[in-house]
């Protein structure tokens, strides 16, 4: 067929929405999962799923207390999304890097699901081949874990202990919890041992394969949809760069962080948008999720940030989901780490308005589209 032809079927395909034939990266994705993708597929343009990572688990200034979430006690509802974080898993840790222990997670996840959130996954994995953090970008990692490498059988076995982790996230009959995963996240930047700096395009790519590959057919993990996810980007051939193939990716998305002062707002929003549009384009034209998979202003020092900042960036978009990165608090005397606000924060009173926007979805919009059912 000419690729006109084909263009015109895909394009076509994605404007009436009976049309969409949603194929998981997975083929032997759970019913839950291929539900989720399909309705995440109906939602673009109608409206933004609103997620927080680290939600349920801590805020600024408290830690595992039932029932709170700075994103509730500031907008009198909790999110639609959830992010969660599996660093350390594959030392058998009991919590992760920042601290959340892996069976109260587990709970959330639960909980989440059942109320007809969604949830997403990243993983600050160590080097497997020094031993140390995710941001020991020893030369020569991603190769050392690939077929055939000195330290391929070490990273299955880590492999092994995220598919435990996946396969024991089931609801009330049951049925697996599906989870949007984004392995090696931020892959353009270089602070990672993934990074742009420390490996080829190509070996990033067939890490990325294998590690889906062996999930699923060596694990039997199928209640994953996969994100391919880079930091802030210029063109569409940068942003696919290290892209591992459309049979390997439900949703595409990037992060993008405000730094500086609020002088900064026109550059994160002009910036923001362009990067939104072309990935939007791209997801069209491959017919995959876009997403906003991480995003945030640390300590929102800005009042009107959220409608005159953010709301602008987004507008017009038809991205599914966006994650506001952890509120994590006071982390030592110098350093103070928060995306959303808290009671009583500066920006607080304008993230509720944000929250009431038509174009915004929180935990009550999001139940109502039951993402698990046909
Ligand atoms: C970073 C910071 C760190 C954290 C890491 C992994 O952006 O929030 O404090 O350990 O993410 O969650």
């Amino acid at each position: 067929m000419k690729k006109g032809i084909v263009c015109f079927f895909v394009f076509s395909a994605w404007l009436i929405p009976g049309l969409i034939i949603a194929q998981t990266a997975d083929k032997k994705a759970t019913k839950e999962t291929m539900n989720l993708l399909a309705n995440l597929h109906k939602q673009a343009g109608k409206g933004i799923l609103f997620g927080h990572q680290d939600d349920l688990a801590y805020g600024v200034g408290w830690k595992y207390e039932a029932g709170r979430s700075d994103v509730k006690e500031t907008t009198g509802q909790l999110p639609a999304v959830y992010g969660w974080e599996l660093g350390r898993i594959e030392m058998d840790a009991p919590v992760n890097l920042d601290g959340v222990p892996f069976d109260k997670m587990k709970q959330f996840i639960t909980t989440a699901y059942e109320s007809g959130s969604v949830v997403t996954i990243s993983w600050h994995l160590n080097n497997p081949l020094t031993g140390k953090t995710a941001w020991d970008p020893s030369p020569g990692t991603v190769e050392a874990i690939l077929p055939g490498g000195e330290k391929n059988e070490l990273y299955k076995t880590w492999l092994d202990k995220v598919a435990a982790f996946m396969l024991d996230l089931k609801g009330k009959k049951g049925e697996y919890i599906p989870v949007i995963f984004r392995p090696f996240h931020e892959l353009n930047g270089s602070w990672f041992w993934w990074g742009k700096n420390h490996c080829t395009p190509e070996q990033i790519k067939q890490l990325y394969r294998f590690t889906e590959t062996y999930l699923e057919e060596t694990k039997n993990v199928h209640n994953l949809l996969y994100a391919y996810n880079t930091d802030r980007f210029t063109t569409s051939e940068d942003y696919l760069e290290r892209y591992p193939g459309d049979d390997y990716v439900d949703v595409i998305g990037f992060d993008i962080y405000q730094k500086g002062d609020i002088l900064a707002n026109d550059k994160f929003i002009t910036e923001t948008d362009k990067s939104l549009s072309l990935i939007e384009k791209i997801a069209v034209f491959k017919n995959k999720i876009p997403a906003l998979t991480e995003f945030g202003y640390n300590t929102v020092p800005d009042a009107q940030w959220w409608t005159d900042v953010l709301a602008k960036a987004l507008k017009n978009h038809t991205i599914a989901y966006m994650l506001a990165w952890r509120n994590a608090g006071r982390k030592s005397k110098n350093e103070i780490e928060f995306y959303v606000p808290y009671r009583g924060q500066v920006s607080a009173a304008n993230f509720k308005k944000f929250s009431m926007m038509n174009t915004m979805i929180f935990e009550k919009k999001v139940a109502k589209k039951k993402l698990y059912s046909k």
